[in-house]
C-alpha cells in the first residue's frame, strides 16, 4: 500500500470528502508509486476557502516584517532540505537532479526575497495641491489568494506565488498539479515549521477539473494565479473575469533563440542545448524555435547534431544523465503527435523523433532530442507549444528577417539572440516581441527577483517575479490627511 498524502485545512491534514485518492508515480520508472494523494472535489475547497477567509483577519493585521521573517524561515528550512527535496522532485516529475537542486535554490532566493521585501512593500506619498494637507498610499492585502501551479517547476512556482501573496498578508488556497502533489507538500510542511499560523495556507489536492475549476468559480476568492496552458489560461479568464477577480496567467510560449552571422558559434550550441533539452523541453521558456543565419545555418546544424549525440537520456537520479523522461504518457502522446504533424507539413526531420522503449528506457516516458529543418512559420510546429524536446529550425537572410520570423507567432514569452553587433543587440531588445529578452544566452534561466512575464497570448500583462509580483498580490489604498483645520475643497478652482 503506496503512502497516504492528505490535504492540508484549518492547520490540520484531513483527507479529502470524497475518500478517494490518487497517484502519483516516477515517470522514469512507471512501475514506482510514489504515493496515494487523497481526491478533492467542491466541497473540500468550500471548506478550505471558509478558514482562509476567517483567517485572514489576523494575518493581514500581522506586520509585514514578521510575515517576512516567517518566510525567512521556511528559507532557512529548504536550505537544509535541498537535496530532499531535489530527490524527491526528481523521483516526481523526472527532470535531472541538478535541475532539482536548481528549482529547490530558486525557491529558497524566492523565499529570501520576499523575507526581506516585508520590510519595503513601498509606496508613493506625494505633495498635496493644498496647503496642510498630505498624500500618501499604502499596500495593503486583498483577501484569499487561489494559486494553481503546474508540475514543471514543482517548488519554485508555487513560491513565486505563495511567498509573496503571504508576505503581503493575505491567506492562500494552493491548488497544486496532480503530477507533482509530494513537492507541494513538502513545501506546506516547511511554512508549518516556520510558523505559519492554521488556516493561512490551505493545501487541496486534486485534479483541475474538480479543484481548479472550484477556485476560479469561488465567489470568495479575491485573485487567481495560474501558471499552464493559454487554453486554460483564456477559460480561467473569462470565468475569474464574470466575477471581476484580480487574475495572473503565465500562459505558453514558443521562445527562440536566433543566432547570427557574426556570434560566438560554441557559445550558441550550448545556449541551444541546454534552451531546448534542458527540462526536456518542458519549460515555458524553452527553446522551441532556432532561427539560423543562412551563412552559418549548414555549419551550426552539424555541430548541434554532434552535441545532440553525446546527450544521456535516462533516470535523472543519475548524474550521468543530462535530460530525464517526459512527465507522463499522455505528454509522449501530445510530442509524438506534433512529430508527425511537422513530418506531414514537409519539415525534414534530421534527428530523434521518437519515443525510446528500450532498455533502461523500457519503464519510462522517454523521448529522443528532436531537431526539424526547414521549418517555415506557417507550420504548425512552429507556432504551436509543444512542451517536449523538439526544436524546430528556421533558416533567415538577414537580422530583419530574423526579428519578423520571431515576432510571426502568438506568444511572446521568452527570447534569445547571439551576435557580437551591438547595434543589431539594442534593435533586437527594442523590436523582439517577448517580455524577456536574453543577449548571448538561452531562453531559459530568469532570475527570480526580475519580472518575470510574456507579451501577446502568453499573458495577461502581469508579472511575476521580483518587485512586479507584488503589485499584483497587493491593493493600493490612498489616504489623504488634512491638518489645516478647515474644510479645503479640492476641484474647485482657488487659484
Ligand atoms: C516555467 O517554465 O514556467 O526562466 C518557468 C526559467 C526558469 C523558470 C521557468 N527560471 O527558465
Amino acid at each position: 500500500m503506496a503512502e497516504q498524502y492528505l490535504n492540508y485545512i484549518d492547520g490540520k491534514w484531513r483527507p479529502a470528502e470524497s475518500g478517494q485518492w490518487f497517484e502519483n508515480r516516477n515517470p522514469a520508472n512507471w512501475d514506482e508509486v510514489i504515493g496515494a494523494f487523497t481526491r478533492s472535489d467542491r466541497r473540500d475547497v468550500d471548506r478550505a476557502v471558509q478558514v482562509a477567509r476567517k483567517a485572514f483577519d489576523e494575518w493581514r493585521l500581522m506586520p509585514a516584517p514578521h510575515r517576512g521573517a516567517i518566510i525567512k524561515r521556511a528559507g532557512d528550512l529548504m536550505v537544509e532540505r535541498k537535496e530532499l527535496l531535489a530527490r524527491d522532485m526528481t523521483r516526481e516529475m523526472g527532470k535531472v537532479l541538478a535541475e532539482t537542486r536548481g528549482d529547490v535554490q530558486e525557491g529558497i532566493d524566492t523565499a529570501y526575497y520576499a523575507a526581506v521585501e516585508g520590510r519595503r512593500l513601498f509606496s508613493h506619498t506625494t505633495p498635496s495641491e493644498l496647503p496642510n494637507k498630505m498624500n500618501l498610499s499604502f499596500r495593503m492585502p486583498i483577501g484569499v489568494a487561489g494559486l494553481i501551479t503546474p508540475w514543471n517547476f514543482p517548488m519554485a512556482i508555487p513560491t513565486w506565488k505563495i511567498f509573496p501573496a503571504l508576505v503581503c498578508g493575505n491567506t492562500v488556497i494552493f491548488k497544486p498539479a496532480s503530477d507533482t502533489p509530494l513537492t507541494a507538500t513538502h513545501l506546506v510542511d516547511i511554512l508549518i515549521e516556520a510558523g505559519l499560523p492554521p488556516g493561512v495556507i490551505n493545501l487541496v489536492h486534486g485534479g483541475g477539473g474538480a479543484v481548479g475549476t472550484a477556485i476560479v468559480e469561488h465567489p470568495d476568492i479575491d485573485l487567481i494565479s495560474f501558471t499552464g496552458s493559454s487554453v486554460v489560461g483564456r477559460e480561467i479568464n473569462s470565468r475569474a473575469g464574470a466575477q471581476l477577480k484580480r487574475v495572473s496567467l503565465e500562459l505558453g510560449g514558443k521562445n527562440a533563440q536566433i543566432v547570427m552571422d557574426d556570434a560566438d558559434l560554441d557559445l550558441a550550441l550550448e545556449g541551444v542545448l541546454w534552451g531546448a533539452f534542458g527540462t526536456t523541453g518542458q519549460r515555458c521558456t524553452a527553446t522551441s524555435r532556432l532561427i539560423l543565419h543562412e551563412a552559418i545555418h549548414d555549419r551550426f546544424l552539424d555541430m548541434l547534431l554532434a552535441a545532440i549525440s553525446k546527450l544521456n537520456i535516462g533516470d535523472g537520479l543519475s548524474e550521468a544523465n543530462h535530460v530525464g523522461p517526459l512527465i507522463n504518457q499522455s505528454q509522449v502522446e501530445i510530442v509524438h503527435g506534433y512529430v508527425e504533424i511537422g513530418q506531414g507539413e514537409g519539415a525534414r526531420l534530421l534527428v530523434g523523433g521518437h519515443p525510446l522503449k528500450e532498455g533502461d528506457h523500457a519503464a519510462g516516458w522517454f523521448y529522443s532530442p528532436t531537431v526539424f529543418a526547414d521549418v517555415t512559420p506557417r507550420m504548425r510546429i512552429f507556432q504551436e507549444e509543444i512542451f517536449g524536446p523538439v526544436l524546430s529550425v528556421v533558416r533567415v537572410k538577414d537580422f530583419d528577417e530574423a526579428v519578423s520570423v520571431h515576432n510571426d507567432c502568438v506568444y511572446g514569452l521568452s527570447s534569445s539572440i547571439f551576435t557580437q553587433d551591438v547595434n543589431r543587440v539594442f534593435r533586437a531588445v527594442r523590436d523582439l516581441e517577448a517580455g524577456i529578452t536574453y543577449i548571448n544566452g538561452p531562453t531559459i534561466g530568469a532570475e527570480c527577483h526580475m519580472p518575470f512575464g510574456g507579451v501577446k497570448e502568453t499573458g495577461n500583462g502581469h508579472r511575476e517575479g521580483g518587485w512586479s509580483v507584488y503589485e499584483f498580490f497587493s491593493e493600493i489604498k490612498t489616504v489623504y490627511v488634512d491638518f489645516s483645520g478647515k474644510l479645503q475643497r479640492a476641484q474647485i478652482d482657488n487659484y
